[in-house]
């Protein structure tokens, strides 16, 4: 008889950045080699489900093209020819490298740059301690969260709000500027739940019809940049209509009768042209929040990833104010649960032994940085060497033709830390090989979610990948930098952050990795006050407040609008650029992650841009044909796709695709823009204009597979 082979099945957490943090169960079926990967049950916002390209993780852990050997480069800078050393030599290597940058240049002369690509406390921010106990310079770390979390802290006050399991005792969920299908699959499992067990709506608002939409009750496709047109007239129809929560406005905000006669003249006739809506679809929009007391807005990053992104977010939380929502179970807003998370980072990040006067250098501006634009640089001098991990700046960072002008630098030492040959890591000088998730020990903070969440070591690395904590200690000796940072494990650290939080220990958490940190309903909806020193929602923001500690406003500041407003500074089309481009994630890539894995490549097909088929007949371009979109940033090569779920005008291009999945070798990022928005930087990347052509190259090319 055939017995099945036990295996173990072991908890743990998505370590990706994205929203839903989600609870694992991971097959193991020996100590190399996973199975099947589910969504937790136990984990209530989990709830069993998540998306498919993490529930066949096996092929990414296990995949030949994994790095499992360090390498040296043999060849040209970004030939794409190495050669394996040993650990060793490759430490020693850069370490020479840091210390020849830091003896002619100074130590800010080293930049060390990271992201997500772990969400991990440890294994992410490790890199900081390393950074802080050498004086190498700062990042600023604007490319995701800055146009949002400040536009979401300017009105409440605290990067909090309603538990987001409470959509499902929503009755009218408004899931706003989030493709949530895609990048974040467990808002919609809470969202449906609402529907069938109470016959809630769900509203969607995008600039596209996205999956997400064609689940919804009402679908509002509105112009990129415009959601504050949009907000603000809801806004006035809530007041005009007697719809507004006058009691509540006067006990938690700061400037209602202000507010209500800025609103008079920002009728549903206003917005409708700014927005591309009808009156009819604005008029009705407003009347289901402002007769639904239990309406949930779940806000997401798409809408604030424009110039005037964080106006945007201001006024769209702005709404639930005004119409009271915050009062009831299941109504409020949602964004990021940040600040219910106190972890004591400074032992991983060596915060006790920061230098506040070490220049920070914004990661959104690496191109800019990398060519020595002396802004970029703040008057200092070059950045000569660089360790990256946990990111893919070649490919996603904006403005692309700075960056690869940056990394051809042949006076520039790059080292890259990786699990995968990216676009980032082929520029390499030394190519180190990263462990995943599941090789190493870490703890993640939930973003879309209220848990804490333990991620335990399952399986033994690949070859010779190691984790990033232990490349940071073994550099740190070679540098001379001093911290008891660098005597731990990272089960230490982590031990040490549960237990200085009063949550126990590494162990304590192994069997059930999920701590539930959902704070109680009266601070969660702000009803014990919001986040401000007068325990008021602002629709009056000090816009300044936010930098004041830091590098000081940014952008046009001076010119934001002193309440919710529609601001004019989104990059609008022209006579040259008659249309604007969007680009939002793949559902299939997390952001250049995945794009390594053939069957998510087999998915999403290749670069493609969505454009209205009445558009595409006036350009004389047929579905499927190449074209090139052009601005004055570069120009890329992509495949054009009719799709009648768009404005005219405006055009989509899904997934950060690596730049060899591009003809002439160019990603999307070539077209968006590194300039900093107000007030407090972070790039724009769906606000673009371009021109599209066509390439008349037939069918050659373009396309990835
Ligand atoms: N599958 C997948 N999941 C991901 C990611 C991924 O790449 N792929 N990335 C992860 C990361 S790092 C993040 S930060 C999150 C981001 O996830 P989201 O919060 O969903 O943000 P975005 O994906 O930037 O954009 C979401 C939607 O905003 C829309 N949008 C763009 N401009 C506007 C506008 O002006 N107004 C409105 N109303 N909508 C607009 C886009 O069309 C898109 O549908 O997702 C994470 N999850
Ligand atoms: N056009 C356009 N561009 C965008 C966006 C967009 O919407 N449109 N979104 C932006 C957003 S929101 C974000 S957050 C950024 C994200 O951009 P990135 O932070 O660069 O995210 P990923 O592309 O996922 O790259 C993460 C890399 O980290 C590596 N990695 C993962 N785990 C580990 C580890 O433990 N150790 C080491 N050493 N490496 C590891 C992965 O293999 C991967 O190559 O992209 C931005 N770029
Ligand atoms: S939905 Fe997001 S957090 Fe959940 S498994 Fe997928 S990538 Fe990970
Ligand atoms: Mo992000």
């Amino acid at each position: 008889m055939n017995r099945p082979i036990p295996v173990a099945v072991r908890r743990t957490t998505c370590p990706h950045d994205c929203p839903s943090t989600c609870g694992l169960e991971v097959e193991v079926l020996d100590e190399h080699t996973i199975g099947r990967v589910r969504g937790s049950t136990e984990n209530s916002y989990t709830a069993g489900v998540i998306c498919a390209k993490v529930a066949r993780y096996a092929e990414r852990v296990h995949s030949p093209n994994r790095l499992t050997r360090p390498l040296l480069r043999s060849g040209p800078k970004g030939s794409g020819q190495f050669r394996e050393i040993s650990w060793d030599e490759a430490l020693d290597r850069i370490a020479e490298a840091f210390l020849a940058a830091e003896a002619r240049h100074g130590t800010e002369a080293v930049w060390p740059y990271y992201y997500a690509g772990t969400m991990g406390q440890v294994q992410r921010d490790g890199i900081n301690r390393l950074r802080h106990a050498k004086r190498y310079s700062e990042e600023f770390g604007t490319i995701c969260t800055n146009l949002a979390w400040t536009g979401w802290i300017a009105g409440t006050g605290r990067l909090a709000g309603a538990d987001p399991r409470e959509m499902a005792k929503s009755d009218l969920v408004v899931i706003w500027g989030t493709n949530a299908v895609a990048t974040q699959v467990n808002v919609m499992t809470h969202a449906t739940r609402a529907r069938k067990e109470r016959g809630a709506k769900i509203a969607v608002v995008d600039v596209y019809r996205t999956p997400t939409m064609e689940q919804a009750d009402i679908g509002l496709i509105l112009r990129p940049g415009t959601d504050a047109a949009l907000a603000c007239a809801v806004m006035h129809v809530l007041f005009r209509d007697g719809l507004a929560d006058r009691e509540y406005l006067s006990e938690y905000s700061d400037v209602p009768a202000e507010l209500e006669a800025h609103l008079a003249t920002r009728t549903p006739q206003w917005a409708a042209p700014i927005t591309g809506l009808s009156v009819g679809e604005i008029e009705s929009f407003a009347r289901a929040i402002g007769t639904t007391p239990k309406t949930f807005f779940r806000l997401g990053y798409g809408f604030s990833r424009q110039r005037n992104g964080t106006v945007a977010m201001h006024a769209v939380s702005s709404i639930p104010v005004v119409a009271g929502s915050w009062r009831h179970e299941g109504g409020g807003a949602f964004h990021n649960n940040g600040a219910i998370f106190r972890l004591d980072k400074t032992l991983v990040e060596g915060l006790d032994v920061r230098d506040p006067s070490v220049r920070r250098l914004d990661q959104s501006r690496i191109g800019a940085v990398l060519t020595g634009d002396r802004v970029a640089l703040k008057g200092g001098g070059p950045v000569m060497a660089t360790l990256i991990q946990n990111t893919n700046p070649m490919s996603v960072a904006p403005d692309q033709e700075k960056v690869r002008a940056g990394f051809a630098r042949e006076d520039l030492f790059v080292a890259v830390h990786e699990q995968f040959m990216t676009d980032t890591a082929k520029m390499a000088d030394i190519v180190l090989p990263a462990t995943t998730f599941l090789e190493h020990d870490d703890l993640y903070r939930g973003g879309g979610n209220q848990y804490l969440l333990l991620g335990p070591k399952l399986i033994e690395p690949p070859g010779e990948a190691r984790e990033n904590h232990r490349v940071i200690g073994d550099l740190a000796e070679r540098l001379g930098a001093v911290h008891p940072g660098f005597d731990m494990t990272a089960r230490e650290h982590v031990d040490h952050m549960l237990r200085s939080a009063g949550l126990g220990g590494f162990e304590d958490h192994l069997e059930h990795p999920a701590i539930d940190l959902q704070p109680p309903f009266e601070r969660a909806h702000f009803l014990d006050g919001f986040g401000h020193s007068d325990g008021r929602f602002h629709f009056a923001p000090e816009w300044t407040k936010v930098a004041a500690d830091n590098d000081g406003p940014m952008g046009p500041w001076a010119d934001l609008p002193r309440l919710p407003d529609q601001w004019a500074v989104t990059e609008e089309t022209d006579a040259e650029h008659p249309f604007r481009l969007v680009t939002p994630p793949a559902r299939n890539f997390l952001n250049s992650s995945f794009t390594e894995t053939e069957t998510s490549m087999a998915k999403e097909k290749g670069p493609r841009v969505m454009i209205h088929p009445d558009d595409l007949t006036d350009l004389g371009i047929a579905d499927g044909e190449e074209i090139r979109l052009v601005n004055a940033r570069g120009a890329v090569i992509s495949r054009a796709r009719a799709f009648d779920g768009v404005r005219r005008g405006v055009v989509i291009a899904e997934g950060i695709f690596p730049n060899s999945a591009h003809r002439d070798g160019r990603g999307i990022n070539t077209l968006t823009g590194d300039d900093q928005c107000a007030p407090y930087g972070g790039p724009a990347f769906h606000d673009n204009r371009v021109r599209i052509e066509a390439t008349k190259n037939g069918d050659r090319g373009g396309a990835a597979t």
